[in-house]
């Protein structure tokens, strides 16, 4: 698996001072809400479930304080609803003055598995650390405990790993302060008639507004850090719901502020405890930085932001174009260069290829905008590159696009050949239509290439289909008790993760958040 690890021994990284300080002045204001949890709960096995997990409420949270506990008891606590905020709650001992320090365990989790399956079984191979748990001594009670760390959570798991002989402990005041940059006032409410269109769309804006904290976060459970394909599909989303423009210049002039030596955008930011590019870059993710503000600058009009940022967006390009071997293909790789989807199997030659195309376009928008000189030569790359696409990825025979030397012929191929615009729109809805009647083997794995399915039959006109796979998918998850989208779901192996566990998935995360934008955008 170590090949979808990238480590750049030699990463050199040219800041670009006044670009970090434009983004820090646009640093978002917290909202803050008070929650406290609703019930106290069992997890029972039930293989009808998710995972296996379901819940059975016991009683209100209220009666929580009418209990004490001793070595070795437990609770569970629903929240109701997934969270991202800081936990406290009150401890008070029962009995003789405690002699001893009280040992507590504390387990988050967003979905019921996580309280039923120990962390301990995890042996994946992304860090354990994502796992939300920690033990902690209380020294002196009764006390406050204020937890310093943020969580992502709707269940809680208290577990009492000893008091004394001598005493037990009750709780009182457990709650949750959230935080969130995004304002749920703002957002128009959807006049739809189609119920389930109507719930997708307001499970859609809870998950992006959970991802909404200093910068687009891809996960507040998992990774916690601005990724740009995420931050690409969350912009999409908010320009029709939480309108958080300045948020998303933001992002985009972090990403400016670090790139390396060689022009290249990193594929992920850290921004604590300063802004750190990551020693990944992802041929994908790398253009779709250009599309981004491609995107920001169709949303908001802002030609300042596009005139400022447009020589790294176009150097990404100019870099991608760089990877064309002598007939005009990008050059495939055996190691993790391009994203594209989780798919184990994928081969990512075509749809990187197509992703060079559809930014390709975008980038001759904005030099015209800019009346840039690059313009001409733009325009002839495109064609070039259309035109090899044509002549050695296009398959008459098999009416689909390939991909790699054993010509794979995959679904996100087909998907972001009809995004690129290869071939002409009857072409295309041929090609989706084909897409759904053959249904290839190597299939999408990720909420992140759902979105795109969609979006293709949106733009090649088969709306129905495009509202029915929506349905079908994210439908499925709220089905499934989804309070917000996932960031991995597979209908037919609902255990999948790319990383060897269900346990370290992230079950609110940002790519999954498009519905909003596909409903509204497009008026499904
Ligand atoms: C995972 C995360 C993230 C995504 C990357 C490529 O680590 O899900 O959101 O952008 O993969």
């Amino acid at each position: 698996m170590s090949e979808k690890i990238q480590k750049v021994a030699d990463q050199v990284i040219v800041r670009n001072e006044t670009f970090i300080s434009k983004a820090e002045r646009l640093m978002p204001e917290f909202l803050k809400e008070t929650v406290r949890p609703q019930s106290l709960i069992k997890i029972e096995e039930n293989p009808a479930k998710i995972h296996g997990w379901g819940t059975e409420v016991i009683e209100s949270a209220d009666h929580l304080s009418n209990y004490d506990y001793g070595k070795g008891g437990q609770f569970i606590l629903d929240f109701g609803t997934h969270l991202v905020g800081y936990l406290s709650m009150k401890v008070s001992p029962v009995g003789s003055p405690p002699d001893a320090p009280l040992h507590l365990k504390l387990t988050f989790g967003e979905m019921p598995v996580e309280m039923a399956e120990p962390f301990s079984e995890y042996n994946g191979w992304i860090s354990s650390s994502w796992l939300q748990e920690e033990t902690l001594h209380v020294d002196v009670l009764p006390g406050v405990i204020e937890l310093p760390r943020r969580y992502s959570f709707r269940y809680l798991k208290v577990e009492v790993l000893d008091t004394s002989k001598k005493y037990r402990v009750a709780f009182d005041n457990v709650e949750c302060i959230t935080v969130t940059s995004g304002d749920a006032s703002l957002v128009k409410e959807l006049a739809h008639e189609d119920a389930m269109l109507k719930e997708i769309d307001k499970v859609s804006i809870k998950t992006l507004q959970d991802c909404m904290q200093e910068v687009f976060e891809d996960g507040p459970k998992r990774d916690r850090r601005l990724w740009v394909g995420d931050l690409r599909l969350q912009a999409l989303a908010n320009y029709e719901t939480f309108q958080a423009n300045d948020l998303v210049k933001r992002c985009l002039y972090l990403f400016a502020g670090v790139p390396d030596d060689k022009g290249r955008v990193a594929a992920n930011l850290f921004i604590a405890p300063s802004l750190i590019a990551d020693d990944t870059y992802l041929f994908d993710y790398s253009l779709l930085f250009t599309t981004s503000l491609f995107d920001y600058v169709e949303a908001t009009n802002d030609y300042e932001t596009l005139a400022e940022l447009w020589p790294l967006a176009y150097r990404q390009v100019e870099i991608a174009l760089e990877r064309l071997d002598e007939r005009g293909i990008v050059k495939d790789d055996e190691t993790w260069w391009s994203f594209i989807d989780w798919n184990e199997k994928l081969n990512k030659q075509a749809p990187s290829q197509a992703i060079l195309i559809y930014t390709l376009r975008r980038t001759i928008k904005m030099a015209a905008l800019l009346k840039s000189d690059k313009q001409a030569y733009l325009e002839k790359q495109l064609q070039a590159v259309i035109d090899a696409t044509k002549e050695h990825l296009w398959d008459e025979d098999l009416g689909f696009f390939v991909s790699g030397s054993d010509r794979q012929v995959s679904w996100a191929s087909q998907i972001w050949m009809v995004h690129a615009e290869v071939s002409a729109p009857e072409a295309n809805r041929k090609i989706m239509n084909h897409l759904l009647a053959k249904k290839p083997e190597v299939g999408l794995t990720t909420p992140y290439m759902y979105h795109y399915l969609v979006e293709a039959l949106i733009l090649v006109g088969e709306k129905e289909q495009a509202i029915e796979q929506m349905k079908a998918y994210w439908g499925e998850m709220i089905k499934d008790g989804a309070d917000t989208f996932w960031e991995l779901y597979d209908p037919a192996n609902k255990s999948f993760s790319p990383y060897g566990s269900y346990l370290i998935n992230s079950y609110c995360h940002a790519w999954s958040c498009t519905p909003t934008y596909l409903i509204r955008k497009y008026a499904l």
